[in-house]
């Protein structure tokens, strides 16, 4: 008799933990981080069972051909290589590559996620975002961002010679690192009434996001219901992740 399915591979995609990361910012002038990257998809996501990158995989996306820069054609290789492993591979976009595409996502093997998605993760319903709509204190971020995220400005932008976008990617860098330094510190993190509302519209006991780039475990109670935040760490010289699975969340580290 012949196996459908082979039945060591079930038992052993049981115990494979899921791995989430986000804010990687890859770009040819961080190295580290790129290597760091490679590495991961080389080793450790091999392993899981599923992968999520929770947004700004890239520090800039200015459109699916930005695939031809051999930079950006190197990453998509390492993620083909991590989907053709059999590891389901799922991205979301952030602030820094919401461009990304469908070509983007067919190339990679990956699925792009809606902005926020509620997933079971080893029995524990979850949301997961890239985050930054949660840091409505941020006014002239949340305007600059709704106002971005319009299909038909979406369109118009990517229908602008690749130069174009270049340089308008780079001037929105200038103007966002001004602005940032201008911000004080605490309308740069999540609002707490915010991330109140998520947990409550989406009825979960979990969220994981990145975005602010400080990495911690917040406990809470909500609705008399008690809940937890895991906020993702941003990649530097090396690269940080989440390893879930039934035995509970552990942090890992990478470098390249
Ligand atoms: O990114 P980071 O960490 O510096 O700060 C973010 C918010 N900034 C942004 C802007 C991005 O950095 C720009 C990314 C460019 C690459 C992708 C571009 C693709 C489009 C171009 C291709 C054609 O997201 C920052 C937040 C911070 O996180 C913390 O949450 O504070 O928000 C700002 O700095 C926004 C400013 O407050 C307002 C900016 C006004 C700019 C108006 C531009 C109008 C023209 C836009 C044309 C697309
Ligand atoms: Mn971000």
């Amino acid at each position: 008799m012949q196996w459908a399915t082979d039945p060591t591979k079930i038992v052993s995609d049981a115990v494979k933990p899921t791995l989430l990361l986000s804010d990687l910012h890859l770009a040819p002038e961080r190295p580290a981080s790129a290597a760091a990257f490679h590495a991961f998809a080389r080793g450790p996501a091999r392993e899981a069972a599923a992968i999520y990158i929770l947004g700004d995989l890239f520090d800039a996306w200015i459109g699916d051909d930005q695939r031809d820069e051999p930079f950006a054609r190197a990453v998509v290789q390492s993620l083909r290589g991590v989907s053709d492993a059999g590891v389901a591979l799922h991205i979301a976009r952030g602030n820094r590559d919401f461009l990304l595409g469908e070509d983007f996502a067919r190339a990679t093997g990956a699925t792009l996620l809606p902005e926020q998605s509620i997933v079971d993760l080893a029995g524990t319903m979850t949301l997961l975002s890239h985050g930054d709509e949660l840091c409505t204190d941020d006014a002239a971020y949340q305007r600059y961002r709704t106002w971005s995220r319009h299909p038909r400005l979406r369109r118009q932008l990517l229908r602008l010679p690749y130069r174009v976008r270049r340089r308008i990617a780079a001037w929105l860098r200038r103007k966002s690192r001004a602005a940032t330094a201008r911000k004080p510190e605490s309308i740069l993190d999540v609002n707490p009434r915010a991330v109140e509302q998520a947990f409550r519209d989406a009825d979960v006991a979990r969220i994981i996001h990145g975005h602010t780039h400080r990495p911690a475990r917040h406990a809470s109670v909500v609705d008399g219901r008690p809940r937890e935040r895991l906020v993702l760490a941003d990649w530097e010289d090396r690269g940080h992740y989440l390893e879930v699975d039934a035995a509970g969340v552990r942090s890992r580290d990478v470098d390249g």
